[in-house]
């Protein structure tokens, strides 16, 4: 019997400020919806999907920005979700701003969670890569202050059984998707399929000369290299589109191992793509070309858990 599963990516259109997480969470559930009616047994959301992309604006009193954050997931907002996921069998992958008391201190992560058809909480992953700053700069037209309102993420890079078949899924966040490393510690620890959530601006501010079709090309190549490297489906989901005139690209693509787009939306609004992903299909590029135990060299590689920046160092 070969092994399948039927996943789709569930794209947000804008969330303004505006908007309340109730009225997110019932497009959530309409995408859910359809994602159901063709089939599909796992749908992925985007990177802080409940709120508008908060990281953009700064706030001089460290209180105003906890209205972001969930304090427990489910939340009173979301357990309609939970709820009728789990009455239709659909695992999902869901990403927020998770504040949390540890240690008898409150901790803030850019977090995102995998939950099984059974509605139970399967694993949690909390964003590693944070990009952007945390000083003031009110001279560009958005910020981005991830630096600020996130802690670097403390649960490493894993991957987790889910569904009948216990398919071995890992997840990241959206700036994640550009470091292989990522990618490679879960495919070490033999993902089969790889989810994210992102919201990526569509124009640079720190580099305006980069033009939008640039950012979607190296969304896209970030992913399908991933794929393909490391033998393993990837699922990307955009929250898109313009926050409050702020731009967000799309481009959300379930991609396969061979590293072909096999599913890309192709809105900036609320979008559903599917596709009936063969677990199979990465097993040959896993066993050949990216057969690790084989071709690896890792002592040749240490310099890379070594050292953060480029020194200059060179052999002549
Ligand atoms: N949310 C993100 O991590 N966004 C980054 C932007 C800032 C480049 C990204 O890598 O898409």
């Amino acid at each position: 019997m070969s092994r399948r599963l039927k996943v789709s990516s569930a794209q947000l259109g804008p969330i303004n400020l505006a908007d309340s997480r109730a009225s997110v969470v019932k497009r959530m559930i309409e995408m859910l919806k359809e994602a159901d009616s063709r089939g599909s047994k796992f749908v992925v959301f985007p990177e802080l999907a409940l709120t508008t992309f908060f990281p953009r604006y700064w706030y001089d009193d460290p209180n105003e920005v906890e209205k972001y954050f969930e304090n427990q997931m489910p939340s009173p907002e979301t357990q309609p979700l939970f709820e009728l996921a789990r009455s239709k069998g659909i695992g999902f992958y869901l990403g927020y701003a998770e504040r949390s008391e540890e240690g008898g201190k409150a901790h803030h992560f850019n977090t995102s969670i995998l939950v099984g058809p059974d509605g139970r909480l399967v694993g949690k992953y909390r964003k590693v890569h944070l990009p952007g700053h945390d000083d003031h700069r009110p001279n560009v037209p958005y910020q981005h202050l991830e630096k600020k309102y996130f802690e670097v993420g403390n649960l490493g890079f894993n991957v987790w059984k889910m569904f009948k078949d216990d398919v071995r899924i890992g997840q990241c966040i959206c700036n994640d998707r550009r470091w292989p490393e990522t990618f490679r510690v879960m495919g070490l620890k033999g993902a089969e399929m790889v989810v994210l959530g992102y919201n990526t601006p569509s124009d640079n501010v720190y580099a305006p000369h980069e033009p939008p079709y640039l950012r979607v090309f190296h969304h896209m190549l970030s992913l399908q290299a991933a794929a393909y490297q490391n033998g393993i489906w990837v699922i990307a989901t955009a929250k898109a589109g313009k926050e409050d005139g702020f731009w967000l690209h799309g481009g959300s693509a379930i991609v396969a191992p061979t590293g072909e787009v096999v599913a890309k939306g192709t809105t900036e609004q609320d979008e559903v793509i599917s596709y009936d992903c063969d677990l199979a299909l990465g097993e040959y590029i896993r066993n050949t070309t990216f057969n690790f135990a084989k071709h690896r060299r890792p002592e040749h590689y240490k310099l890379i858990s070594e050292r953060t920046g480029v020194e200059i160092d060179l052999a002549n």
